[in-house]
């Protein structure tokens, strides 16, 4: 094998292949270092075979469906060499038939993801309010965390303006816990009935299906302006949460408060939250709409090219704790409600545990695409509580399976086997893959001996639904007066925001609105806007030129909550990407000494020369002039002797759009002359010039931990 070290990550496998077509038989590869499957497990939970192998394609032969080897797969069976086709050819037809149905129906809403697998890490610290024995201290779970957006297709582009989705399965040892959750801690809606309606709202226009992937439109408009339960949602979707930087650099959040119950009986209100060691970033608005056009699949390498390159991406468990009193309130906010936050700063998060995603998956179909959640999928010490949204939710996971992955029996697909023995009397149906014994799958029965057996609640650790009383009351399709204030958490959020953040607001709503055909449309928006604060309404009103109403409603102040915030602290920089525009003219041993020190902090250089290839020194070139695009890089270096291509137009544009994108530009050497010739100030915050490649590396690395440099653009 080549010494692959230092390799940038992404080849597609494990060995470079030979110019010539292969013609010796051998076995099927094993797949990349950083790629696995499922665990090997049968269908009711029990561990089958080490070797994962066993789950693959065998042999060094082509064979049929059903093992016959095969001569010669390039040619049907014809009626001589000009034809026509026999219909006797079963391999044909196999073979076009299997073809013919290798599509699934896509998720009705977050077709479009990517995921990993991983290990959570229990610290212990929950033990108080919860019996669930993953959270123990030192307790290792496997897990399997998909990323996704919501509104696109499975084929839309990454980078669009959205919610993501952030879901986790856990195997563990009491069963499968699943939580399903997002980026953004509030919801569009209170009740789940309202779902098909924002999510109709959201997808693109019956009539001529756009457009795709996108909230810039009438219909998304219409409805949240009319359904103004979503103007929080709708703020933080336009805030740069709505479109981060990586996967690895977004929160998480289970939204919904959930009952935690310990080991005595006594239960606690919960909001679960996942914080990313690399801190929550964003692209620029530019970046992702040139992102969907020059690299869609943005989020998915980085999130596997971080992976293969060890950076492996991380985040705490954490929760909110609240009392578990019966008006399910806290601090005025009503727990039920999905649509509101509990700030940081009045109750805060308790990290219980560490998430680290450090496997690709080895088959994007069968486990990313296969892999079904449920939030129903819970363990003994976690259960749900009245929120409505949630209570929709619980019916809608299970049901939605039945026509995505062909019948009831979905839990027996690899990707969803759980690590504990399953026996549950559930028989027969599409693709069951289980072999069962006996003859009584039924309780009681004596038949069987009577198996399987129900297990007491604290001795043999059974789930057990908190006892929690249910108030009689009058059965009603209405809700609590605490659900009726729409306005003052959105007003919270826009003034917990940095200018440079409120700037980014008001840029979102002004293109989204503007794309909007129907005047009516935005100026009801305005009227929300104007609501929630009366400066942000006018900045917006203006770029849609268009007078800001006065607010209807008089809406109650909330404090600010600085944790909102994304701007203001440095993080790890671990695989973080820098472009290096380099030529053949550079000095070479400098070239290489900052190649080798960005792989020693972690970080990932990708080369740019004026064509493809190598350097003299044989150091590969990952990208052209002609291939190389800003929103790649998290920070540029120009290096010592360019000054022969420092006017090129391509260097050129690409220092000017990183330049507008506060990212960080090093130049060393007569590098700087591509910033004279893109007429960017070298005193500029964000940009470090110097005569030692190594000195302007250490700096550069220095601005990059705080993402940008928005002085640069405040
Ligand atoms: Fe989902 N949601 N959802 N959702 N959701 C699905 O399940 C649904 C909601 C979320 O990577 C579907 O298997 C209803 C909130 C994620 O596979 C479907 C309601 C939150 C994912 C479904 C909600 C989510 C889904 C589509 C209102 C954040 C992707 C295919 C009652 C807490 C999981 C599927 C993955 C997927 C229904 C509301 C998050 C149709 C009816 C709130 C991350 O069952």
């Amino acid at each position: 094998m080549p010494d692959k070290s230092h390799a940038v990550p992404g080849a597609p496998a494990p060995e470079p292949p030979t110019l010539e077509e292969p013609t010796t038989p051998r076995e099927p590869l094993e797949p990349k270092a950083d790629q696995t499957g499922p665990d090997v497990r049968t269908p009711s939970g029990a561990v089958a075979n080490e070797d994962q192998a066993v789950n693959a394609q065998q042999g060094e032969w082509l064979t049929t469906s059903v093992g016959a080897r095969l001569r010669d797969t390039d040619h049907s069976l014809k009626a001589g060499e000009r034809g026509p086709t026999l219909l006797q050819d079963h391999h044909l037809r196999e073979k076009i038939t299997h073809f013919d149905h290798e599509r699934i129906p896509e998720r009705v809403v977050h077709a479009r993801g990517a995921a990993a697998h991983g290990v959570f890490t229990g610290y212990g610290t929950a033990a108080e309010v919860t019996c669930a024995a993953f959270l123990d201290k030192d307790v290792q779970t496997p897990v399997f965390t998909r990323f996704s957006t919501v509104l696109g297709s499975r084929g839309s582009a990454d980078t669009v303006r959205d919610t993501r989705g952030f879901a986790t399965k856990f195997y563990t040892a009491e069963g499968i816990f699943d939580l399903v959750g997002n980026n953004i801690p509030v919801f569009f809606i209170q009740d789940g009935i309202k779902f098909p309606d924002i999510i109709h709202a959201g997808k693109p226009h019956p009539d001529r299906e756009i457009p795709q992937a996108q909230s810039a439109h009438d219909t998304f408009w219409d409805f949240v302006s009319l359904h103004t339960e979503a103007q929080a949602h709708t703020m933080w979707n336009m805030s740069d949460r709505g479109i981060p930087r990586s996967f690895r650099m977004m929160e998480g959040f289970g939204i919904h408060t959930f009952r935690m119950i310990n080991a005595a009986g006594e239960t606690s209100l919960v909001k679960f939250h996942w914080k990313p060691r690399l801190g929550v970033h964003a692209q620029t608005w530019e970046e992702a709409q040139l992102t969907c056009g020059f690299d869609p699949d943005f989020h998915r390498r980085d999130l596997a090219d971080a992976i293969e390159a060890g950076a492996y991406p991380e985040w705490e468990l954490g929760i909110q704790v609240f009392p578990d009193e019966p008006d399910q309130m806290f601090a005025g906010i009503d727990l039920l409600d999905p649509t509101k936050i509990v700030p940081e700063e009045l109750a805060p998060v308790q990290p219980i545990g560490l998430l680290q995603l450090n496997r690709n998956p080895s088959n994007y179909f069968a486990e990313t695409e296969q892999v079904a959640f449920h939030p129903g999928n819970l363990v003994r010490g976690i259960d749900v509580t009245d929120d409505a949204l949630l209570q929709a939710r619980l019916f809608s996971y299970i049901d939605t399976q039945l026509t995505r992955l062909g019948g009831p029996n979905f839990n027996q697909i690899p990707i969803n086997r759980p690590h504990a023995p399953v026996n549950d009397m559930l028989r027969d149906g599409f693709h069951q893959d289980a072999v069962h014994r006996g003859v009584a799958p039924y309780r009681p029965n004596s038949l069987d001996g009577g198996c399987p057996f129900h297990a007491s609640g604290a001795d043999d650790r059974a789930f057990v639904e908190a006892p929690v009383e249910v108030a009689a009351a009058p059965k009603t399709r209405a809700q609590a007066a605490s659900f009726d204030d729409h306005f003052s958490q959105v007003r919270l959020f826009w003034r917990s925001m940095t200018p440079i953040e409120q700037d980014h607001i008001v840029l979102a709503y002004s293109f989204e609105l503007g794309k909007c055909y129907e005047q009516t449309i935005k100026e009801r928006q305005l009227q929300c806007l104007a609501n929630i604060d009366a400066e942000l309404c006018s900045r917006v009103a203006a770029n849609l030129g268009l007078p800001a109403p006065a607010a209807s409603e008089s809406v109650p102040d909330a404090d600010p909550s600085p944790a909102l915030s994304m701007v203001g602290e440095s993080w790890p920089v671990d695989g973080r990407v820098i472009g290096v525009v380099t030529c053949p003219d550079c000095p070479q041993d400098e070239v290489a000494a900052i190649r080798q020190a960005i792989f020693d902090a972690g970080m990932v250089p990708l080369l740019i020369g004026p064509t493809g290839g190598q350097l003299p020194s044989g150091i590969p070139l990952q990208r052209s002039f002609d291939t190389a695009r800003s929103i790649e890089y998290d920070a540029v270096l120009l290096a010592g002797g360019i000054a022969a291509h420092a006017d090129d137009p391509r260097v050129t544009l690409l220092v000017q759009e990183v330049f507008r994108q506060a990212k960080a530009i090093g130049a060393w050497g007569d590098g700087d002359a591509a910033l004279t010739a893109a007429a960017v100030d070298a005193a500029a915050p964000g940009v470090v010039v110097g005569d030692s490649g190594e000195q302007v590396l250490t700096e550069l690395a220095g601005l990059l931990a705080k993402h940008r440099a928005w002085e640069r653009v405040g």
